[in-house]
């Protein structure tokens, strides 16, 4: 397979101004004609015709009228064309209902929609198919289906047929179309010119009821997007379609986001409290992709960060506004080690501007999305926001209608501030994690002089090789530190230090007493940061930091210390963690969400690498095993304070998936987890009878699974929910996360027999095989049979749909940190899938990457 490099871009020999197409829609043989105005590209190297087409069957083309015969290949056609403007027009015709891999035009439960992000437009015509074409669209759909949809404004719509046109210049890859029985759920949204916009949200007949929120969360983000950065809507409607079988979360299509179902359908009785957020998150989003993304695309393919990392980023700083910044916050990180740490330091390392790939489906990772919103908050802290906002205001101006890079990116921060960002840059080039080492001194005034102390902190930052790169250079890193003086008061306001050497010394005077330092406040850079510290320091500063983040991380800490401590020394659970972790719960001052986001532990994930930077081969089941008795020995300490806290924060209002109550209720679930360890699951059982929404429900159910009680309930569960989906997702996930490690591959397998198990639907794939691999303890089994399983099925979904199996490879991406056996037993299992005849060059790529 072909590498593609950034190095390599050349601009497209042709532009084009309009495209029309038009779709006879069809299960097995659907008609699409195109009708596409060429002009030669001023700034091209090379005059050649020629374009994308994977999959098609050229019925007929024509140039200016006249019939010709391109030369075919199974990534496209060349032919002869004119150096001047011409009109291509090309009828070809596609099978949706074979459609498996769910790119280009397929079916999902009857409904014919389109997935055409990165490459999937050359599934459904003949086009150049690269973001650095922008056209304007217009599409008429022939069907009977009742509601046809495409992108833009409706033009006209009669018996069987509808005809859309998009004003819009944009790339193929936001082109979409969505035909099928569907009914809506209508909104309004007036922008602040005085355009009213009418929101739709589609979806299959009996989904009605699970819309409204979506709808707010839409028109919560436009409002957001207006008051926040001065944008506004530019079409007259906006329509989101929920579909079943879809790779990914959503698709910001210009005017017609389609969604993956578990990401915009929610009510109250069948979906979490993390469900509402992760939706309203999800729908904001989307739609900021207007701007960022859609107005301002990508140039190539390698510049995804540009629209990824940035949307990410103020969708990040949406949920800040709407909920709790700090818990957001908190959340953000979490998930950032677990998904990006674990990629920056594994084979799969790459820049977060990536310089080749063979698939760019490979690509949309938590190195391009949420590493790449990092840079974004990086940024904004070494410029301020005051310029942060007015670089933003000049992107926009400057580049509306184009598609851009990085390098058009930093322009703007340059140009608005003055400041040189040639060593920032790195940051997008240089792929792994950087580590800070802290060192620090103090030196106290004269006998008797107050406030002659100075405290100086030295930082040193290094960043280990990561395939292909071997060499690092040092980048600029925002640490924002704070002194916290011995009565616990801060005695210095927060500093932004900018660390732009490999080592730097910086020193805070007029100091009484030698502080205890918060160093790296809100996670001001996605670094691994190393000081020395006991116990006593941090539980001082899970006391008294007055910043929430680095508070939950003295927590986080010293939990992760007395893990270590237990796995490698088999030392007893940690008093100092016991002690002030209860403390913390019992703080009728903090925020309930923050309360259980500090009673979480270190994941078996965030252990095993803990561990292995430390010098240790990770056992699973020996983290799984200290987790497990560490929860129960915290449990038996905070008995009293558990029950006080379940039944202080349970939530008698009716429901509403707001901040506060859910906030509320992770507390509550949090003490339940406790009080399980202690009742058999007594309370668990109760909270499960009387649940009237999925939070309370699903939290009972997983507890009373744990307590090996959940047997009758697991069967009533599926009972009430077989009728729904996204439930059901639940139902199979919650039994393989919540096993003995030793059942977890059998669960799994049993799971895979079910009747309601589909290797169709990529919700249910990664609810039954994602829940395995994110399960360590089980996956790891030593007997090896987790992967076999795992690469059973992997090897089943590949023919049918590569993109789904190549992102669930990842699964064996830390493959090398374990030890040898495990590690035999892993390679056999990659082996076995590369030496797979036709294996897709997705999956051929992943894994040939995992193994290096
Ligand atoms: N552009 C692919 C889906 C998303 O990031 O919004
Ligand atoms: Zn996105």
């Amino acid at each position: 397979p072909q590498t593609i490099r950034l190095s390599d871009y050349t601009p497209p020999a042709y532009l084009v101004d309009e495209v029309h197409l038009t779709f006879r829609l069809n299960p097995s043989a659907t008609r699409v004609t195109s009708r596409i105005a060429f002009r030669p590209n001023p700034e091209a190297r090379e005059r050649r015709f020629k374009l994308d087409g994977e999959g098609l069957k050229l019925i007929r083309a024509m140039i200016d009228g006249e019939p010709v015969t391109p030369a075919l290949s199974d990534a496209g056609l060349t032919c002869d064309a004119p150096d001047a403007p011409f009109t291509w027009e090309a009828e070809v015709e596609i099978d949706p209902e074979g459609n498996t891999a769910l790119e280009g035009l397929y079916m999902s439960n009857g409904m014919y929609c389109t997935q055409c992000e990165a490459e999937g437009f050359r599934k459904i015509t003949y086009y150049p198919d690269r973001p650095d074409v922008m056209a304007v669209f217009t599409v008429r759909i022939e069907s009977d289906l009742p509601v046809l949809l495409s992108n833009g404004n409706p033009v006209e719509r009669g018996e069987g047929f509808a005809e859309w046109h998009d004003p819009w210049p944009k790339p193929a890859y936001l082109f979409a179309l969505v035909a099928g029985d569907l009914v809506n759920h209508p909104g309004r949204f007036t922008t602040k010119s005085g355009r009213e916009v009418d929101l739709n949200i589609w979806v299959r007949p009996g989904d009605e009821g699970k819309c409204a929120f979506g709808m707010e969360a839409l028109r919560a983000s436009m409002r957001w997007d207006e008051e926040k950065y001065g944008r506004e809507y530019d079409l007259d409607l906006f329509n989101i379609v929920a579909v079943d079988d879809f790779n990914m979360g959503a698709m910001e299509n210009k005017g017609l986001n389609v969604f993956n179902s578990s990401c915009v359908l929610a009510s109250p009785e069948t979906s979490t409290d993390a469900n509402f957020e992760r939706i309203e998150a999800i729908i904001a989003h989307e739609y900021f992709h207007n701007w960022t993304g859609n107005r301002i695309t990508c140039r190539d393919w390698f510049q995804l960060c540009l629209k990824e990392g940035l949307t990410v980023f103020r969708d990040s700083q949406f949920t800040a506004d709407m909920r709790s910044a700090p818990v957001k916050r908190i959340g953000d990180v979490i998930t950032l080690r677990a998904r990006q740490f674990r990629e920056d330091n594994g084979p799969l390392a790459h820049p977060v501007r990536p310089e080749s790939f063979v698939e760019i489906n490979n690509f949309y990772t938590a190195t391009v999305y949420e590493k790449g919103a990092e840079l974004i908050g990086m940024l904004k802290t070494l410029v301020g926001d005051d310029a942060y906002y007015r670089a933003l205001d000049l992107y926009f101006e400057r580049h509306d209608g184009q598609a851009c890079t990085i390098e058009d990116w930093l322009a703007v921060f340059e140009d608005v501030t003055g400041r040189d960002l040639a060593q920032f840059k790195r940051w997008y080039e240089e792929a792994g994690t950087p580590r800070i080492d802290v060192e620090e001194s103090w030196t106290p005034g004269a006998p008797g002089a107050q406030g002659g102390g100075t405290y100086t902190l030295t930082l040193r930052q290094h960043t280990p090789p990561t395939p292909g790169q071997e060499v690092k250079n040092p980048r600029v890193i925002p640490v924002k530190v704070g002194l916290i003086g011995p009565n616990g008061d801060e005695v210095a306001e927060t500093r932004v230090l900018e660390l732009t050497e490999a080592e730097q010394s910086f020193a805070f005077e007029g100091l009484t007493a030698k502080p205890v330092p918060s160093i790296l406040r809100e996670f001001s850079a996605p670094v691994i940061l190393n000081r020395d510290s006991d116990a006593a320091e941090r539980a001082f500063l899970l006391a008294h930091d007055t910043d929430p983040f680095n508070r939950w991380e003295a927590g986080r800490a010293l939990a992760r210390e007395g893990l270590m401590a237990m796995i490698v020394e088999g030392a007893a659970p940690d008093r100092h963690y016991l002690d002030a972790i209860e403390r913390v719960a019992r703080d009728e001052t903090l925020d309930p969400a923050f309360r259980a986001l500090a009673l979480g532990l270190p994941s078996e994930e965030d252990m095993a690498q803990a561990l292995f930077d430390a010098g240790h081969t990770p056992d699973p089941q020996a983290i799984w095993e200290a987790l497990d008795a560490l929860k129960s020995a915290r449990a038996h300490a905070m008995q009293d304070i558990a029950a006080t806290l379940y039944d202080a924060h349970q939530v008698r209002a009716p429901y509403r998936p707001d901040a506060e109550q859910s906030g509320a209720r992770s507390l509550a679930n949090a003490a339940l987890a406790m009080l399980g360890r202690l009742d058999g699951g007594a309370r668990a059982q109760a909270q499960y009878d009387a649940a009237d929404n999925m939070t309370q429900q699903l939290a009972a159910l997983t507890c009373l699974v744990r307590a090996n009680a959940g047997d009758a309930a697991v069967q009533a569960f599926y009972d009430q929910w077989r009728h729904d989906r996204l439930v059901i997702d639940k139902w199979f996930g919650l039994q393989i996360l919540n096993a003995e490690p030793a059942r977890a591959v059998e669960v799994t397998r049993r799971l895979t027999q079910h009747p309601d198990f589909t290797l169709k639907n990529p919700n249910r794939f990664r609810a039954v095989l994602g829940a395995l691999t994110a399960f360590p303890a089980g996956f790891h089994d030593p007997s090896g049979a987790g992967y076999a399983l795992l690469t059973d099925w992997l090897l089943k979904l590949d023919p049918l749909n590569p993109q789904t199996t190549a992102r669930m490879c990842s699964a064996f991406e830390t493959w090398r940190r374990y030890d040898a056996d495990r590690q035999t037993l892993i390679k056999a299992q990659l082996d076995r899938l590369l030496a797979q005849p036709g294996l897709s060059r997705d999956t051929a790529e992943m894994v040939g990457r995992i193994r290096g």
